[in-house]
């Protein structure tokens, strides 16, 4: 099979011309290819295509369009809401390959994995139609003879959407289904890094809101840097806003909402571990850790940055993963053998180069992975080697998020002292324990076990399905999207209590004369 790190990499113009296609196909209308926001493809670091930023004028009035078009959409009965959703669960359908294209050209995601992301989306409008037959409320028993008491749940308002360039349209898809069947509006500000893929998804549902006559403006994008994200996250008619990204975007963030008393929804990073005990099935642990830490090149918020095994083990353990990665395929995300693509940007091989040397000034030992794979014919694209790195224990570095692929190995003799590990560090996302041992599993999810969002048994950290709610604790920023009951956060619920009794009898017994 070819090695995908000695194959030529494709040129841009050749990329470029997929890119406009893919566009094109979704009825995205990009304008003229000029302006300061620069769309660029990680497989050649090159320009996909120059846009212009949204103005802050231009945000404000997205806003107060989505604004306008919620005040019709809160009344439009949920499950024809669904309609929108379901139409656009079959646009996304239809044109699954176009949009898995486009995140492999602008986010570097491997076929299967661009593929499995569009996948996401129809899966989390499947699920959202459903949901819009399905928003219930509580019937609670009244204190008082004669009255009912219950809740409802009604549309928030608009949603701001900020999203990440790693899950460039999935992630907008769980904020946007489920928001678009609660009754709210959407403005959605996607990563600089992946305009053009969010172009493509506004352009399919602007396409399924004209299908079936629901208005435009429940919808509306704008592009750019920061700046644009901090005009959306001010504007005191967007009521909640859910943004997925680093901690650091998370700080600034929740703050500033909070000072106007509007609500939040962060799913911010993650430092995730497995717990590898000694009766867990080799060739799973194997397969699991793999796929979790080198897929996506360890750039999702769910990638397996910490493997915790047990002393006994550790030896054979790290001999079958040296072999595993020896055989991942790093080169252009697009060639069939590639299990590996490129990191998004030069920062980000930077951090990676960085992260080892502390890790090494700590006592580290890269056992295997870490160097850059060189491609003169694309200076600017970077290819990395992921690293696998022995840790005498869980220095400072190993406690950080480093969006690159570094597994750090660290050992431990007791299973509490395994459990401490998982949890020591700041953030709290995703877990998994590989284990045959029940008493092991259930303790890893028990209220004493992992203090993360997700914890899961006989499976990685990543790759969850959207069926579950989604998010961490910690500096996760404890949101919940997607599956279960994540809706409420896009909702506000009324308490109502109907007297059709011909008294007032007052709560608690009082007596008011
Ligand atoms: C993210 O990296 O921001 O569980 C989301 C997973 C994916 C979603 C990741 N379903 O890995």
């Amino acid at each position: 099979m070819p090695d995908p790190a000695t194959t030529p990499l494709p040129d841009t113009d050749r990329l470029r011309a997929r890119a406009d296609a893919c566009l094109r196909r979704c009825g995205a209308v990009p304008g003229p290819d000029a302006g300061d926001l620069v769309a660029r493809t990680p497989i050649t670091g090159g320009v996909l295509r120059r846009l212009a930023s949204s103005t802050p004028e231009q945000v404000t009035e997205a806003v107060g369009a989505a604004h306008r078009a919620f005040g019709v959409w809160r009344t439009t009965p949920a499950p024809v809401r669904g309609a929108l959703v379901k139409r656009l669960g079959e646009l996304l359908a239809e044109h699954h390959e176009d949009l898995a294209e486009l995140i492999t050209l602008e986010a570097g995601k491997i076929r299967t994995e661009a593929r499995g992301e569009v996948q996401e989306m129809v899966d989390v409008c499947d699920f959202a139609v459903g949901l819009s037959r399905q928003l219930y409320g509580r019937t609670m028993p009244s204190e008082r003879p004669g009255h009912r008491l219950s809740e409802s749940w009604h549309p928030l308002g608009v949603v701001g959407v900020v999203s990440a360039f790693n899950f460039p349209a999935a992630v907008w898809s769980w904020n946007t289904a489920i928001a678009l069947v609660c009754g709210d509006a959407v403005v959605w500000k996607p990563s600089e890094l992946t305009p053009l893929t969010s172009m493509a998804c506004a352009a399919l549902l602007s396409e399924a809101a004209a299908d079936v006559g629901a208005p435009t403006d429940v919808h509306r994008l704008v592009l750019g840097h920061r700046a644009v994200g901090e005009v959306l996250v001010a504007d005191p008619r967007v009521a909640l806003v859910s943004a997925t990204g680093s901690v650091r975007m998370g700080r600034e963030i929740g703050p500033r909402v909070a000072a106007r008393f509007g609500r939040c929804l962060l799913e911010l990073g993650g430092n995730n571990a497995v717990i590898v005990t000694p009766s867990a099935d080799p060739d799973l642990a194997v397969r699991g850790i793999v796929f979790a830490a080198a897929g996506t090149a360890g750039q999702r918020c769910t990638t397996l940055r910490r493997v915790i095994v047990h002393e006994d083990i550790a030896d054979v353990l790290v001999e079958r993963l040296i072999r595993a990665y020896a055989e991942l395929g790093i080169g252009d995300p697009f060639a069939e053998t590639t299990l590996v693509g490129p990191l998004i940007r030069a920062a980000s091989g930077e951090a990676m180069a960085a992260a080892l040397d502390r890790a090494r000034a700590d006592g580290g030992d890269v056992l295997v992975g870490g160097e850059r794979v060189p491609r003169p014919e694309a200076p600017d694209a970077v290819y990395v080697r992921p690293a696998i790195v022995r840790m005498p224990g869980q220095t400072e570095i190993v406690r950080e998020e480093t969006f690159a692929p570094i597994l750090y190995l660290l050992t431990y003799r007791t299973f509490d002292q395994a459990i401490a590990l998982n949890n020591g560090v700041p953030h709290g996302l995703s877990s998994g324990v590989f284990t045959r041992d029940h008493r092991e599993a259930e303790r890893f999810l028990a209220a004493d076990g992992s203090d993360c969002g997700i914890a899961n048994v006989n499976i990685g950290t990543s790759g969850a399905e959207i069926g579950g709610a989604f998010g961490g604790e910690k500096e996760t920023g404890g949101g919940r999207e997607s599956g279960s009951d994540a809706w409420r956060a896009y909702m506000r619920r009324a308490t109502n209590t109907i007297n059709y009794s011909d008294e007032l009898p007052l709560a608690q017994g009082v007596d008011f004369g």
